[in-house]
């Protein structure tokens, strides 16, 4: 079966948001591979990526073995994904499509939600503008009270009730806010095949649409 890449087309640029425990990796890895065998070449990728230099210091702040102040982290989190920049660019041109989980995205709402007045929503959109802009964003919506009984919870910095609560707030907000990408809002709180059922229809109807779209955008301010 001929790939994107063959076609000469570009890939598509898929991100995956939600709460802690909202099932965002399991449902990547699904979306993976039902891609990968529709014939599309298919990276998936996490951030925080917490294999760099700058992905460790994270992964030891998110486990409560460091303190970082909130701007200095923030920007941490954003450099880790500018590191990926280039290549995310370079796999999409080439016809592959990348499945993000988390993404700029989170990096505002995290930091926004620690309800520091020095550290706004619109701060901390900015170190954001010109990464490249999402096709689609997928949004696996789950309460607060429904992620806490999932296994695992609060293990890491941010895993609370309170910050998870500010965070779904404020995930509607900068959806309103940021309209470049298409962003379709998945129950999550149903069974596993309930949801990849919906997430392989929106992502193929993406994929389809990307086909006949220009070039991938960057983020832009918001308005
Ligand atoms: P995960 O590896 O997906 O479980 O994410 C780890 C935690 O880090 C999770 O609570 C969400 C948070 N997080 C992810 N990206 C960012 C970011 O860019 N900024 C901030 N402040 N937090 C983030």
């Amino acid at each position: 079966m001929p790939t994107d890449a063959t076609r000469g087309g570009r890939g598509a640029l898929i991100v995956v948001e939600g709460l802690d425990r909202a099932g965002k990796s399991s449902q990547c890895e699904f979306l993976r591979n039902y891609l990968q065998q529709a014939g599309h070449s298919v990276k998936y990728i996490r951030f925080p990526d917490r294999t760099t230099s700058i992905g460790k210091m994270i992964d030891g702040y998110l486990r409560g073995q460091s303190h970082i102040d909130d701007h200095s982290i923030h920007l941490l989190f954003s450099a880790n994904r500018w590191e990926f920049a280039q290549s995310i660019e370079a796999d999409i041109t080439n016809g592959i499509t990348v499945i993000i989980d988390r993404y700029s995205y989170s990096g505002a709402v995290y930091s926004a939600a620690k309800a520091n007045p020095a550290l706004s929503l619109k701060w901390a959109w900015s170190p954001e503008l010109g990464l490249p802009q999402p096709d689609l964003c997928l949004f696996l919506s789950i309460s607060p009270e429904e992620a806490a009984k999932r296994g695992g919870f609060g293990g890491e910095r941010y895993e609370n009730e309170t910050m998870q609560s500010r965070v779904r707030e404020l995930f509607k907000t900068v959806f309103d806010l940021q309209q470049g990408a298409d962003v379709q809002v998945i129950d999550a709180g149903r069974s596993l095949d309930e949801v990849s059922n919906d997430i392989s229809k929106i992502a193929t109807e993406c994929l389809a649409r990307v086909g006949q779209a220009g070039p991938l955008g960057k983020l832009t301010a918001f308005p």
